[in-house]
């Protein structure tokens, strides 16, 4: 690999700073995930953007060790929900402790998910465990966790700043998306994003983000 002078790199004086952490802060807050979508449709060229944004994530060894799929076919989104919704029945009907419920309870969720067909788009995101060479041999990936977290969070990070909400779901187990989706073992479903227009006035549960002394200590 080559090296180069990073020319890209913007240097802002500190006021303009501190309007562009301020305003930033301002925008990211009102981003809420929502469980009830509009069946509106949402270019292709908009997703196409924000994973490109996703893919500018770093990760260990810059191996970029991801893989998302997009669907907006709607027998595919069918048969994710039908999947889905077999997981989810389990887990609100035996999987899930007493005390997970509990927290769940303000959510008012259930194994009912008919989101996972109303909207627009499904982005299945994997974590490639390995990689695969071209002789069939295991190539190794580091933090594949921590890569993939990371630019799953700055996916939902460019679909909150493109204009529309998203909701981070996890069927537990999710296997079922790697034949659904046709992906090879070497990939784990990571989480299913949701992603287009909130229906005409979604609610919200009205919970509270900490505060900026419950999450960080200066030292
Ligand atoms: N996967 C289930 C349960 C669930 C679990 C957590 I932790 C949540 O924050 C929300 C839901 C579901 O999607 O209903």
């Amino acid at each position: 690999m080559t090296i180069k002078i990073y020319s890209d790199y913007k240097r802002y004086a500190v006021s303009e700073m501190k309007d562009r952490a301020q305003s930033f802060y301002n925008d990211l807050k009102r981003r809420r995930s929502v469980r009830d979508f509009s069946d509106e449709m949402v270019e292709r060229s908009i997703i196409e953007d924000c994973i490109r944004t996703a893919g500018t994530a770093p990760s260990g060894a810059n191996l970029q060790p991801w893989q998302f799929v997009a669907v907006s076919n709607p027998k595919i989104k069918m048969e994710i929900r039908k999947a889905a919704e077999k997981e989810e029945h389990a887990f609100y009907h035996g999987r899930a402790s007493g005390e997970w419920l509990d927290d769940l309870k303000s959510f008012a969720t259930n194994e009912h998910k008919p989101f996972l067909e109303s909207a627009p788009w499904l982005i299945g995101i994997f974590e490639k465990r390995y990689g695969l060479t071209e002789e069939g041999g295991k190539k190794k990936h580091y933090y594949v966790s921590e890569s993939v977290g990371i630019a799953t969070g700055m996916l939902i990070t460019a679909i909150h700043n493109a204009g529309l909400v998203c909701l981070t779901h996890t069927p537990s187990p999710m296997k079922f998306l790697n034949q659904i989706l046709e992906r090879p073992v070497n990939e784990k479903p990571f989480l299913l994003l949701v992603v287009g227009y909130p229906a005409e006035g979604v609610k919200v549960p009205d919970n509270q983000r900490k505060v900026l002394n419950e999450i960080v200590t200066f030292i």
